[in-house]
């Protein structure tokens, strides 16, 4: 039935507007990394089995190591956030394997394939490709199943890439008997979850964007999209493969953006719903489902994980179980990362629409889209990033947080903004606009 809903909800009508900003020369900001990821040399603890670690009832400090020491410079960012991901990894969405031996493909202006060899083993996927109008070579913005607003993407002037991720990972098996291009590759039993298989086959697909002459897509400019159970899986992504410039996760709930501690009685699905429902998370998710405070991560880090890149979180405030007012407080503590970076003008996080249908395309998005395509991906403006929550789906980051935000001292963090890129208006304080209540 939720299937159903969201098809239909994205055959609703599009407000197109045409991109008419001109090819000014602007700094880069926030380049997205040139590797997957840019802290594999990073010596990480080794971490504790899920039963031993201690309860936290509030969102754990992103700024904080695992040794209990503070970062104090930009650049110490690199390693903590490998810590992050290495706890994200085990505890809950099961790890990402490094850049598999060999992948090779094709590029065409309407097709692309994809053959990856690991482990001894082979699996191919291949994605429909619809290009903007224009000369190439295109930005990217990989769109899993069909949820986004596509007209709007090409119409910016970025391809889109059709990705199916149910050929990387498919649903409605156990946990036991995984299926798709990553498990045929990884084993069936694989413990890593259908968010991190599926956000795999983006990395997949970029690689071979990377191996082709480039007279097509572009590899150095990456988006990508998708809504519901595919916006988990965008936001998965993005935070884990650091070549992706823009992670644009729509009404993602429970498994998504909103923090796993979850706002008690918001009504958001439960962690053991969304747990049970598919093999979204990892399998070892499912010592935290009924006790998240053991959790030594929360998805503010995965927000954080994000930072210095461009990130827009798209989120529903009128359906309760997508859990908005978590995901406006994810948001908001990731956001306190990306000011520490000095980057707080590359997040933003919309939850003020009108429409309450899930997955409906909204005419409040069109330009704040157009807005981070031209400033990430085509790299010709710079509009600052906005924090614009619904009144009725703000959460209060000041209760869930003991931890304050350093002034991290120095430059040379990784992809760091060139201080010649900053944006002329000031960046979002972390304080919500609150406009009044749509209707
Ligand atoms: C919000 O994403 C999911 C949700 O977690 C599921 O419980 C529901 O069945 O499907 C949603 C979805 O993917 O809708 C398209």
């Amino acid at each position: 039935v939720a299937l159903l809903a969201c098809a239909l909800a994205v055959a609703g009508t599009v407000a197109v507007l045409t991109n008419t900003a001109t090819a000014q020369t602007t700094a880069v900001l926030a380049a997205a990394a040139a590797v997957e990821d840019e802290g594999a040399d990073c010596a990480v603890p080794a971490l504790p089995d899920a039963g031993s670690l201690p309860t936290n009832a509030k969102l754990p400090d992103p700024f904080t190591r695992i040794d209990g020491t503070r970062i104090s410079t930009i650049a110490d960012w690199r390693c903590r956030r490998e810590e992050i991901k290495k706890q994200a990894e085990k505890y809950v969405y099961g790890t990402k394997p490094a850049p598999p031996a060999n992948v090779t493909g094709t590029v065409s202006s309407t097709n692309i394939t994809v053959n990856v060899t690991d482990n001894g083993r082979s699996a191919s996927f291949s994605a429909s490709v619809s290009l903007p109008s224009g000369t190439g070579p295109f930005p990217v913005v990989v769109v899993y199943g069909g949820f986004a607003d596509t007209a709007t993407i090409r119409a910016a002037g970025a391809a889109v890439i059709n990705y199916d991720p149910y050929s990387v990972g498919k649903e409605g098996t156990g946990r036991a008997n995984k299926q798709g291009a990553f498990y045929t590759l990884y084993g069936s039993t694989s413990t890593t979850g259908l968010l991190q298989a599926w956000g795999w086959g983006v990395s997949r697909i970029i690689d071979v964007i990377a191996k082709s002459n480039g007279s097509i897509l572009r590899a150095d400019a990456t988006g990508v999209t998708g809504c519901s159970r595919f916006g988990k899986g965008a936001f998965v992504a993005g935070v884990f493969d650091q070549r992706i410039a823009l992670t644009m996760p729509i009404e993602s709930g429970s498994a998504g953006v909103p923090i796993f501690r979850g706002i008690p009685g918001e009504g958001a699905q439960s962690l053991s719903s969304a747990y049970g429902e598919q093999p979204w998370l990892g399998d070892a998710f499912g010592s935290f489902t009924s006790a998240p405070g053991r959790l030594p991560v929360d998805t503010h880090e995965m927000v954080a994980m994000v930072a210095p890149r461009g990130l827009f979180i798209m989120d529903n405030p009128h359906i309760a179980n997508l859990g908005p007012k978590s995901g406006s407080v994810a948001a908001l503590g990731g956001a306190e990362v990306y000011k520490a970076l000095g980057a707080g003008s590359n997040i933003t996080y919309w939850s003020d629409v009108a429409n309450g249908n899930h997955c409906a395309n909204r005419p409040e998005w069109t330009t704040p889209l157009q807005q981070n395509i031209r400033k990430f991906l085509l790299k010709t403006g710079n509009d600052p990033g906005s924090i614009r929550i619904a009144s009725k789906a703000l959460g209060n980051l000041a209760e869930w947080r003991t931890w304050t935000t350093p002034t991290l001292t120095g430059g040379g963090g990784p992809t760091t903004p060139p201080p010649t890129g900053e944006p002329t208006t000031p960046p979002p304080t972390g304080e919500p606009t609150t406009p009044p209540p749509a209707g």
